[in-house]
């Protein structure tokens, strides 16, 4: 899937309270990926807080927890890479259904900055590191944050209506 296209979406997310849910495996790539979406976050204005799970098979058990402990978006960060065995597809799948069933089951938007690779450098090109071509965590975050306004606009809709 290439980058190209990719929308800047640069919204007010004042009031906002954004959990962003991080994994560990992979120190270098997850810390460009951490500050990316800690950047955009505070360029949105929206709260922050962080919390660490091991690995991105983790990331949706404490994404629904914090969707429903009030959350108004969450913001999943991990980095999976390709090895010789199918354990990554397991990995992948699991991460990716589980956060979307998080966000569907619960209304609160999951911004996606999961990074599934082949090798490590195409990991460190999408980190937001210097020298990456592409910054996934900030992505992650702004998206998060334009959807969970988008809701906000969509909700006060249907109680004027
Ligand atoms: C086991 C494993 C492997 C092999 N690779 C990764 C990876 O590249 N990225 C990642 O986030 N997690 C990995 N894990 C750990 C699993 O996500 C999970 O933490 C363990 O299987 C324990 O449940």
């Amino acid at each position: 899937m290439s980058g190209a296209g990719a929308p800047r979406l640069r919204v007010d997310g004042s009031g906002l309270r954004v959990v962003v849910v991080a994994a560990q495996w992979h120190t270098e790539v997850m810390d460009g990926l951490l500050a990316g979406a800690r950047r955009a976050l505070e360029d949105a204005r929206a709260s922050v807080t962080v919390v660490r799970v091991p690995g991105s098979f983790e990331l949706p058990v404490v994404a629904a927890e914090a969707a429903r402990g009030g959350a108004d978006a969450v913001v999943a960060l991990g980095v999976v890479i390709r090895g010789g065995t199918p354990h990554f597809d397991y990995v992948c799948q699991a991460a990716t259904s589980g956060l979307t069933e998080v966000s569907v089951r619960t209304g609160v938007p999951v911004g996606f900055g999961v990074l599934t690779t082949d090798d490590e450098r195409q990991a460190l090109d999408r980190a937001g590191l210097p020298g990456s071509s592409e910054d996934k965590g900030a992505e992650a975050a702004e998206a998060a944050v334009a959807t969970a306004v988008a809701l906000r606009a969509l909700r006060g809709a249907a109680v004027d209506a």
